[in-house]
Protein backbone atom coordinates (compact mmCIF):
# COMPACT_ATOMS: atom_id res chain seq x y z
CA UNK A 1 0.00 0.00 0.00
CA UNK A 2 2.59 2.99 0.75
CA UNK A 3 5.26 1.71 -1.95
CA UNK A 4 7.74 4.31 -0.68
CA UNK A 5 7.16 4.31 3.19
CA UNK A 6 7.29 0.54 3.54
CA UNK A 7 11.27 0.81 2.88
CA UNK A 8 12.00 3.97 5.10
CA UNK A 9 13.23 3.26 8.80
CA UNK A 10 10.03 4.26 10.02
CA UNK A 11 7.38 2.58 12.39
CA UNK A 12 5.62 0.11 9.87
CA UNK A 13 1.80 -1.17 10.44
CA UNK A 14 2.87 -4.65 10.91
CA UNK A 15 5.56 -3.85 13.74
CA UNK A 16 2.69 -1.95 15.67
CA UNK A 17 2.67 -3.57 18.99
CA UNK A 18 5.98 -5.71 18.88
CA UNK A 19 7.95 -5.63 22.40
CA UNK A 20 10.63 -7.35 21.26
CA UNK A 21 11.63 -4.54 19.02
CA UNK A 22 13.84 -2.11 20.59
CA UNK A 23 13.01 1.24 21.39
CA UNK A 24 14.73 4.04 19.85
CA UNK A 25 16.63 4.36 16.46
CA UNK A 26 15.93 2.12 13.89
CA UNK A 27 18.95 1.63 12.00
CA UNK A 28 22.03 2.78 13.13
CA UNK A 29 24.59 5.98 11.77
CA UNK A 30 26.58 4.81 8.74
CA UNK A 31 30.13 6.76 8.42
CA UNK A 32 29.49 9.99 6.78
CA UNK A 33 31.73 8.69 3.65
CA UNK A 34 29.23 6.21 3.50
CA UNK A 35 26.15 8.88 2.64
CA UNK A 36 25.75 8.91 -0.72
CA UNK A 37 27.57 12.06 -2.26
CA UNK A 38 25.65 13.04 -5.14
CA UNK A 39 21.83 14.52 -5.35
CA UNK A 40 19.05 11.59 -6.05
CA UNK A 41 17.90 11.90 -9.80
CA UNK A 42 14.99 13.92 -11.13
CA UNK A 43 12.77 13.08 -13.99
CA UNK A 44 14.72 15.15 -16.94
CA UNK A 45 13.27 18.58 -17.03
CA UNK A 46 13.98 19.46 -13.48
CA UNK A 47 16.81 20.02 -11.30
CA UNK A 48 17.44 21.04 -7.94
CA UNK A 49 18.58 24.67 -6.62
CA UNK A 50 19.62 25.57 -2.92
CA UNK A 51 16.81 27.80 -2.07
CA UNK A 52 18.78 31.19 -0.57
CA UNK A 53 15.70 32.26 1.99
CA UNK A 54 18.10 35.62 2.87
CA UNK A 55 17.55 36.60 -1.03
CA UNK A 56 14.02 38.75 -0.86
CA UNK A 57 13.70 36.76 -4.82
CA UNK A 58 13.79 33.53 -3.83
CA UNK A 59 12.55 33.96 -0.45
CA UNK A 60 8.96 35.46 -2.71
CA UNK A 61 9.08 32.41 -5.09
CA UNK A 62 8.89 30.06 -2.50
CA UNK A 63 6.32 32.17 -0.72
CA UNK A 64 4.10 32.00 -4.38
CA UNK A 65 4.81 28.52 -4.57
CA UNK A 66 2.85 27.39 -0.95
CA UNK A 67 0.40 30.22 -1.22
CA UNK A 68 -0.42 28.87 -4.60
CA UNK A 69 0.06 24.88 -3.60
CA UNK A 70 0.61 24.02 -0.02
CA UNK A 71 -1.99 22.49 2.48
CA UNK A 72 -6.10 22.57 1.73
CA UNK A 73 -8.71 21.71 4.06
CA UNK A 74 -10.57 18.74 3.38
CA UNK A 75 -13.45 20.64 1.06
CA UNK A 76 -10.71 22.99 -0.50
CA UNK A 77 -12.62 26.45 0.96
CA UNK A 78 -9.20 27.95 2.59
CA UNK A 79 -5.57 27.40 1.96
CA UNK A 80 -2.43 28.05 4.14
CA UNK A 81 -0.97 31.78 2.90
CA UNK A 82 2.20 31.86 5.38
CA UNK A 83 4.21 35.32 5.21
CA UNK A 84 7.39 35.41 3.60
CA UNK A 85 8.49 37.05 7.02
CA UNK A 86 6.79 33.82 8.51
CA UNK A 87 8.96 31.40 6.16
CA UNK A 88 12.18 33.15 6.73
CA UNK A 89 11.37 33.22 10.78
CA UNK A 90 10.76 29.16 10.04
CA UNK A 91 13.58 28.65 8.22
CA UNK A 92 16.28 30.95 9.33
CA UNK A 93 16.80 29.68 12.70
CA UNK A 94 19.41 29.12 15.36
CA UNK A 95 22.33 26.92 13.30
CA UNK A 96 20.36 26.31 10.36
CA UNK A 97 21.74 24.97 7.06
CA UNK A 98 21.02 26.70 3.64
CA UNK A 99 21.41 22.79 2.12
CA UNK A 100 18.23 21.74 3.64
CA UNK A 101 16.13 24.64 1.72
CA UNK A 102 15.71 22.70 -1.32
CA UNK A 103 13.91 23.53 -3.99
CA UNK A 104 13.14 21.66 -7.82
CA UNK A 105 13.08 24.05 -10.70
CA UNK A 106 11.87 23.61 -14.14
CA UNK A 107 15.10 23.04 -16.28
CA UNK A 108 13.99 25.46 -19.20
CA UNK A 109 12.01 27.81 -17.78
CA UNK A 110 13.54 28.32 -13.95
CA UNK A 111 9.96 28.47 -12.51
CA UNK A 112 10.40 27.10 -8.77
CA UNK A 113 7.69 23.78 -9.09
CA UNK A 114 8.10 22.05 -5.50
CA UNK A 115 10.14 22.58 -2.24
CA UNK A 116 10.80 20.91 1.16
CA UNK A 117 12.59 22.19 4.26
CA UNK A 118 14.54 21.24 7.18
CA UNK A 119 15.86 23.21 10.39
CA UNK A 120 17.67 21.53 13.20
CA UNK A 121 16.53 21.08 16.65
CA UNK A 122 17.09 19.24 19.76
CA UNK A 123 14.28 17.48 20.63
CA UNK A 124 13.89 15.10 23.66
CA UNK A 125 12.15 11.68 23.18
CA UNK A 126 11.34 9.89 26.75
CA UNK A 127 14.21 11.73 28.42
CA UNK A 128 16.29 11.08 24.83
CA UNK A 129 17.90 14.28 23.85
CA UNK A 130 18.56 13.93 19.71
CA UNK A 131 19.48 16.13 17.22
CA UNK A 132 17.20 16.13 14.53
CA UNK A 133 15.83 17.65 11.81
CA UNK A 134 12.37 19.25 11.84
CA UNK A 135 10.76 18.62 8.16
CA UNK A 136 8.47 21.22 6.75
CA UNK A 137 6.74 23.00 3.80
CA UNK A 138 6.87 19.77 1.66
CA UNK A 139 4.72 20.99 -1.85
CA UNK A 140 4.73 20.11 -5.23
CA UNK A 141 2.89 22.23 -7.76
CA UNK A 142 -0.54 21.40 -8.77
CA UNK A 143 0.24 20.42 -11.95
CA UNK A 144 3.05 17.94 -11.12
CA UNK A 145 1.45 15.89 -8.31
CA UNK A 146 1.50 12.05 -8.76
CA UNK A 147 4.15 11.20 -10.03
CA UNK A 148 6.20 10.34 -7.37
CA UNK A 149 8.00 13.86 -7.38
CA UNK A 150 7.68 13.65 -3.36
CA UNK A 151 9.64 10.26 -2.27
CA UNK A 152 12.81 11.70 -4.21
CA UNK A 153 12.32 15.36 -2.12
CA UNK A 154 12.35 13.30 0.41
CA UNK A 155 15.39 10.92 0.28
CA UNK A 156 17.16 14.09 -1.06
CA UNK A 157 16.68 16.19 2.21
CA UNK A 158 17.56 12.59 4.07
CA UNK A 159 20.67 12.43 2.42
CA UNK A 160 21.89 16.45 3.09
CA UNK A 161 20.57 15.63 6.97
CA UNK A 162 22.85 12.50 6.81
CA UNK A 163 25.73 15.06 5.20
CA UNK A 164 25.41 17.10 8.59
CA UNK A 165 25.45 13.92 10.93
CA UNK A 166 21.99 13.78 11.90
CA UNK A 167 20.37 10.43 11.88
CA UNK A 168 16.48 11.32 13.07
CA UNK A 169 13.61 14.04 12.09
CA UNK A 170 10.25 15.46 13.37
CA UNK A 171 7.59 16.16 10.87
CA UNK A 172 3.98 16.14 10.94
CA UNK A 173 1.15 15.90 8.42
CA UNK A 174 -3.13 16.10 8.06
CA UNK A 175 -2.81 12.61 6.24
CA UNK A 176 -1.84 8.96 8.13
CA UNK A 177 1.11 7.84 6.85
CA UNK A 178 3.53 4.76 8.52
CA UNK A 179 3.33 5.44 12.00
CA UNK A 180 2.33 8.85 14.01
CA UNK A 181 3.69 8.89 17.40
CA UNK A 182 -0.03 10.30 18.18
CA UNK A 183 -2.68 12.17 16.50
CA UNK A 184 -4.18 15.47 17.67
CA UNK A 185 -7.12 17.48 17.58
CA UNK A 186 -7.72 20.68 15.88
CA UNK A 187 -9.82 23.07 17.70
CA UNK A 188 -11.27 26.33 16.49
CA UNK A 189 -12.28 29.34 19.33
CA UNK A 190 -14.46 32.14 16.97
CA UNK A 191 -13.28 35.60 17.63
CA UNK A 192 -15.23 37.19 14.62
CA UNK A 193 -18.13 34.74 14.21
CA UNK A 194 -19.63 36.39 11.48
CA UNK A 195 -17.44 36.54 9.28
CA UNK A 196 -16.33 32.91 10.08
CA UNK A 197 -20.09 31.80 8.88
CA UNK A 198 -19.98 34.38 5.84
CA UNK A 199 -16.97 32.24 4.72
CA UNK A 200 -17.75 28.61 5.10
CA UNK A 201 -15.37 28.15 8.08
CA UNK A 202 -17.88 27.42 10.74
CA UNK A 203 -21.97 27.23 10.72
CA UNK A 204 -24.71 28.70 12.59
CA UNK A 205 -25.29 26.09 15.48
CA UNK A 206 -28.91 24.81 15.46
CA UNK A 207 -31.45 27.21 16.88
CA UNK A 208 -28.35 29.95 17.14
CA UNK A 209 -29.39 33.59 15.86
CA UNK A 210 -26.39 35.54 13.84
CA UNK A 211 -26.61 37.87 17.41
CA UNK A 212 -26.40 34.97 19.70
CA UNK A 213 -23.76 33.79 18.08
CA UNK A 214 -21.76 36.95 18.38
CA UNK A 215 -23.01 37.38 22.24
CA UNK A 216 -21.48 33.93 23.05
CA UNK A 217 -17.97 34.49 21.73
CA UNK A 218 -17.60 37.97 23.12
CA UNK A 219 -14.75 38.80 24.52
CA UNK A 220 -13.73 41.85 27.23
CA UNK A 221 -11.83 44.32 25.79
CA UNK A 222 -8.70 44.35 27.58
CA UNK A 223 -6.68 41.33 29.40
CA UNK A 224 -7.71 41.02 33.15
CA UNK A 225 -4.50 39.45 35.28
CA UNK A 226 -2.88 41.67 36.77
CA UNK A 227 1.26 41.91 35.88
CA UNK A 228 -0.20 40.06 32.20
CA UNK A 229 2.10 41.98 29.68
CA UNK A 230 4.34 41.13 26.60
CA UNK A 231 7.65 39.67 26.74
CA UNK A 232 10.58 41.46 26.19
CA UNK A 233 14.25 40.49 25.58
CA UNK A 234 15.09 41.02 29.11
CA UNK A 235 12.47 38.16 29.51
CA UNK A 236 14.50 35.98 27.62
CA UNK A 237 16.30 34.22 30.60
CA UNK A 238 13.62 33.54 32.73
CA UNK A 239 11.39 32.23 30.01
CA UNK A 240 13.74 29.58 29.09
CA UNK A 241 13.43 28.47 32.67
CA UNK A 242 10.18 28.40 32.98
CA UNK A 243 9.50 26.68 29.56
CA UNK A 244 12.16 24.48 30.08
CA UNK A 245 11.25 23.61 33.44
CA UNK A 246 7.52 22.75 31.98
CA UNK A 247 8.47 20.76 29.04
CA UNK A 248 10.30 18.11 31.07
CA UNK A 249 7.16 16.64 31.75
CA UNK A 250 6.40 15.44 27.98
CA UNK A 251 7.38 12.37 26.41
CA UNK A 252 8.29 14.22 23.19
CA UNK A 253 9.34 17.86 23.40
CA UNK A 254 11.92 20.48 21.88
CA UNK A 255 15.29 20.96 24.64
CA UNK A 256 15.05 25.14 24.39
CA UNK A 257 17.94 27.29 25.61
CA UNK A 258 18.19 30.76 25.44
CA UNK A 259 18.71 31.09 21.73
CA UNK A 260 16.11 28.94 20.90
CA UNK A 261 14.05 30.49 22.91
CA UNK A 262 14.82 34.53 21.83
CA UNK A 263 14.24 32.88 18.54
CA UNK A 264 11.44 31.32 18.37
CA UNK A 265 9.54 33.18 21.09
CA UNK A 266 10.69 36.69 21.55
CA UNK A 267 7.60 38.77 19.50
CA UNK A 268 8.21 39.42 16.18
CA UNK A 269 5.30 41.17 15.00
CA UNK A 270 2.67 39.40 12.56
CA UNK A 271 4.65 35.70 12.82
CA UNK A 272 4.87 35.42 17.35
CA UNK A 273 3.30 37.28 19.90
CA UNK A 274 4.17 35.80 23.47
CA UNK A 275 2.96 37.53 26.60
CA UNK A 276 3.82 36.36 30.58
CA UNK A 277 2.40 37.25 33.70
CA UNK A 278 5.16 39.70 36.16
CA UNK A 279 3.92 39.06 39.74
CA UNK A 280 3.14 41.98 40.54
CA UNK A 281 4.67 41.85 44.18
CA UNK A 282 7.78 39.35 43.47
CA UNK A 283 8.98 40.33 39.64
CA UNK A 284 8.86 36.81 39.50
CA UNK A 285 7.87 35.54 35.79
CA UNK A 286 5.02 33.34 36.69
CA UNK A 287 2.98 32.03 33.41
CA UNK A 288 3.62 32.26 29.86
CA UNK A 289 1.91 32.31 26.45
CA UNK A 290 2.19 32.44 22.75
CA UNK A 291 0.82 31.92 19.30
CA UNK A 292 2.09 32.75 15.93
CA UNK A 293 0.05 33.88 12.77
CA UNK A 294 -0.67 31.44 10.12
CA UNK A 295 -3.61 33.62 7.63
CA UNK A 296 -5.22 31.06 4.92
CA UNK A 297 -6.52 32.41 1.78
CA UNK A 298 -10.41 31.97 1.27
CA UNK A 299 -11.17 30.09 -2.00
CA UNK A 300 -14.12 31.57 -4.10
CA UNK A 301 -15.59 33.80 -1.78
CA UNK A 302 -16.54 37.53 -3.34
CA UNK A 303 -16.38 39.65 -0.02
CA UNK A 304 -13.59 38.06 1.80
CA UNK A 305 -10.18 36.43 0.63
CA UNK A 306 -8.07 36.45 3.79
CA UNK A 307 -8.40 34.84 6.91
CA UNK A 308 -6.58 35.72 9.93
CA UNK A 309 -6.07 33.16 12.36
CA UNK A 310 -3.96 32.56 15.21
CA UNK A 311 -2.26 29.57 16.42
CA UNK A 312 -1.65 28.39 20.22
CA UNK A 313 2.13 27.85 20.74
CA UNK A 314 3.90 27.19 24.02
CA UNK A 315 1.72 28.06 27.22
CA UNK A 316 3.06 27.57 31.15
CA UNK A 317 1.08 28.11 33.90
CA UNK A 318 2.15 27.87 37.23
CA UNK A 319 0.23 30.36 39.45
CA UNK A 320 -2.64 31.82 36.76
CA UNK A 321 -4.78 29.45 35.85
CA UNK A 322 -4.76 28.21 32.41
CA UNK A 323 -7.73 28.94 31.07
CA UNK A 324 -7.65 32.46 32.71
CA UNK A 325 -4.37 32.57 30.92
CA UNK A 326 -5.75 31.53 27.65
CA UNK A 327 -8.46 33.41 28.10
CA UNK A 328 -5.97 36.76 27.94
CA UNK A 329 -4.42 35.48 24.90
CA UNK A 330 -7.82 35.51 23.23
CA UNK A 331 -8.46 38.84 24.26
CA UNK A 332 -4.99 39.50 22.97
CA UNK A 333 -5.89 37.80 19.72
CA UNK A 334 -8.77 39.79 19.36
CA UNK A 335 -7.54 43.30 19.88
CA UNK A 336 -5.23 42.08 16.95
CA UNK A 337 -8.06 41.70 14.79
CA UNK A 338 -7.78 37.51 14.42
CA UNK A 339 -10.65 35.98 12.92
CA UNK A 340 -10.03 32.32 15.22
CA UNK A 341 -7.86 31.02 17.52
CA UNK A 342 -6.72 27.30 16.92
CA UNK A 343 -5.39 25.24 19.55
CA UNK A 344 -4.49 20.98 19.41
CA UNK A 345 -5.15 19.00 22.00
CA UNK A 346 -1.45 18.67 23.27
CA UNK A 347 0.58 19.52 26.28
CA UNK A 348 -2.34 20.46 28.83
CA UNK A 349 -4.83 22.21 26.05
CA UNK A 350 -7.24 20.27 26.88
CA UNK A 351 -7.61 22.16 30.17
CA UNK A 352 -9.06 25.02 28.82
CA UNK A 353 -10.54 24.42 25.44
CA UNK A 354 -14.26 23.42 26.10
CA UNK A 355 -14.18 26.13 28.93
CA UNK A 356 -13.15 28.68 26.64
CA UNK A 357 -15.41 27.91 24.21
CA UNK A 358 -13.72 25.65 21.04
CA UNK A 359 -15.01 23.60 19.52
CA UNK A 360 -13.18 20.66 17.28
CA UNK A 361 -12.51 21.50 14.01
CA UNK A 362 -12.48 18.48 10.92
CA UNK A 363 -9.07 18.04 10.80
CA UNK A 364 -6.41 16.34 12.19
CA UNK A 365 -2.61 16.77 12.83
CA UNK A 366 -0.29 13.54 13.07
CA UNK A 367 3.00 14.21 14.44
CA UNK A 368 5.80 11.33 12.85
CA UNK A 369 9.67 10.78 13.84
CA UNK A 370 11.76 9.16 10.94
CA UNK A 371 14.46 6.84 12.09
CA UNK A 372 13.32 6.47 15.91
CA UNK A 373 10.34 3.54 16.82
CA UNK A 374 8.49 3.98 20.09
CA UNK A 375 6.15 0.92 21.14
CA UNK A 376 3.15 2.73 22.16
CA UNK A 377 1.34 5.54 20.75
CA UNK A 378 1.44 9.00 23.33
CA UNK A 379 -1.40 10.39 24.25
CA UNK A 380 -1.70 14.03 22.37
CA UNK A 381 -1.29 15.25 26.48
CA UNK A 382 1.90 13.73 26.37
CA UNK A 383 2.82 15.73 23.07
CA UNK A 384 5.21 18.64 23.96
CA UNK A 385 6.05 19.68 20.65
CA UNK A 386 4.15 22.45 18.45
CA UNK A 387 5.51 22.54 14.35
CA UNK A 388 4.48 25.50 12.58
S1 LIG B 1 2.57 18.13 5.77
C1 LIG B 1 2.14 19.06 4.35
C2 LIG B 1 2.54 18.39 3.07
N1 LIG B 1 2.20 19.25 1.95
C3 LIG B 1 0.97 19.34 1.42
O1 LIG B 1 0.05 18.67 1.80
C4 LIG B 1 0.82 20.39 0.32
C5 LIG B 1 -0.13 19.98 -0.77
N2 LIG B 1 0.27 18.71 -1.33
C6 LIG B 1 1.38 18.51 -2.08
O2 LIG B 1 2.15 19.42 -2.36
C7 LIG B 1 3.95 19.08 6.48
C8 LIG B 1 1.65 17.09 -2.56
O3 LIG B 1 0.44 16.36 -2.50
C9 LIG B 1 2.75 16.38 -1.74
C10 LIG B 1 2.84 14.91 -2.18
C11 LIG B 1 4.10 17.04 -1.99
C12 LIG B 1 2.42 16.39 -0.24
N3 LIG B 1 4.34 13.58 4.09
O4 LIG B 1 4.87 12.64 -5.36
P1 LIG B 1 3.77 11.72 -5.01
C13 LIG B 1 5.23 18.62 5.82
O5 LIG B 1 5.74 19.30 4.95
C14 LIG B 1 3.77 10.23 0.20
C15 LIG B 1 5.04 12.45 3.80
O6 LIG B 1 3.24 10.91 -6.15
P2 LIG B 1 2.11 14.04 -4.52
C16 LIG B 1 5.86 17.34 6.31
C17 LIG B 1 2.62 9.28 -0.12
O7 LIG B 1 2.23 8.59 1.06
N4 LIG B 1 4.79 11.66 2.73
O8 LIG B 1 2.56 12.51 -4.30
C18 LIG B 1 6.59 16.58 5.21
C19 LIG B 1 3.23 8.42 -1.19
O9 LIG B 1 4.11 7.45 -0.61
P3 LIG B 1 3.58 5.94 -0.38
C20 LIG B 1 3.77 12.03 1.92
O10 LIG B 1 0.73 14.15 -4.05
C21 LIG B 1 7.21 15.32 5.74
C22 LIG B 1 4.11 9.39 -1.96
O11 LIG B 1 4.35 10.51 -1.06
C23 LIG B 1 3.01 13.18 2.16
O12 LIG B 1 2.41 14.48 -5.90
C24 LIG B 1 7.95 14.53 4.69
C25 LIG B 1 3.41 9.91 -3.20
O13 LIG B 1 4.27 10.80 -3.84
C26 LIG B 1 3.33 13.97 3.31
N5 LIG B 1 2.67 15.07 3.62
O14 LIG B 1 3.08 14.85 -3.55
C27 LIG B 1 8.62 13.31 5.25
N6 LIG B 1 2.09 13.30 1.19
O15 LIG B 1 4.65 5.21 0.35
C28 LIG B 1 9.91 13.67 5.99
C29 LIG B 1 2.26 12.25 0.37
O16 LIG B 1 2.31 6.06 0.42
C30 LIG B 1 10.62 12.41 6.48
N7 LIG B 1 3.26 11.47 0.80
O17 LIG B 1 3.31 5.38 -1.76
C31 LIG B 1 11.94 12.72 7.19
C32 LIG B 1 13.02 13.12 6.19
C33 LIG B 1 14.32 13.59 6.90
C34 LIG B 1 15.03 12.44 7.60
C35 LIG B 1 16.37 12.87 8.25
C36 LIG B 1 17.18 11.79 9.01
C1 LIG C 1 2.09 21.07 8.96
N1 LIG C 1 2.59 22.11 9.79
O1 LIG C 1 -8.02 20.79 7.63
C2 LIG C 1 0.65 21.20 8.75
N2 LIG C 1 -7.87 22.59 8.93
O2 LIG C 1 -9.78 21.65 11.85
C3 LIG C 1 0.15 20.27 7.68
N3 LIG C 1 -11.29 23.27 9.67
O3 LIG C 1 -9.52 24.64 9.63
C4 LIG C 1 -1.11 19.54 8.05
N4 LIG C 1 -13.63 21.78 5.55
O4 LIG C 1 -13.28 22.74 11.30
C5 LIG C 1 -2.30 20.41 8.21
N5 LIG C 1 -14.25 24.74 11.15
C6 LIG C 1 -3.58 19.67 8.42
C7 LIG C 1 -4.73 20.63 8.53
C8 LIG C 1 -5.20 21.14 7.17
C9 LIG C 1 -6.19 22.26 7.27
C10 LIG C 1 -7.44 21.81 7.94
C11 LIG C 1 -9.05 22.29 9.70
C12 LIG C 1 -8.66 21.96 11.11
C13 LIG C 1 -9.99 23.51 9.65
C14 LIG C 1 -12.27 24.33 9.81
C15 LIG C 1 -12.86 24.74 8.49
C16 LIG C 1 -13.54 23.62 7.76
C17 LIG C 1 -14.00 24.04 6.41
C18 LIG C 1 -14.56 22.86 5.70
C19 LIG C 1 -13.33 23.85 10.81
C20 LIG C 1 -15.23 24.53 12.18
C21 LIG C 1 -15.03 25.62 13.23
C22 LIG C 1 -16.13 25.64 14.30
C23 LIG C 1 -16.04 26.97 15.06
C24 LIG C 1 -17.09 27.04 16.13
C25 LIG C 1 -17.00 25.86 17.06
C26 LIG C 1 -17.06 24.54 16.31
C27 LIG C 1 -15.99 24.49 15.27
Amino acid sequence: KHKFWETQPVGQYKDVGDPSLPEGPIKPPTPLSKVKQEPYNLPNAYEWTTCDMDSEETCDEVYVLLKNNYVEDDENMFRFNYSKKFLSWALRVPGYYRSWHIGVRAKTSKKLVAFISGVPARITVSKDVMKMAEINFLCVHKKLRSKRLAPVMIKEITRRVHLENIWQAAYTAGIVLPTPITSCQYWHRSLNPKKLIDVGFSRLGARMTMSRTIKLYKLPNSTVTPGFRKMELRDVPAVTRLLRNYLNQFVVAPDFDENDVEHWLLPNENVVDSFLVESPKTHEVTDFCSFYTLPSSILGNQNHSILKVAYSYYNVSTKTPLARLMNDVLIMAKQKDFDVFNALDVMHNENFLKELKFGPGDGQLHYYLYNYRIHNALKPSELGLVLL
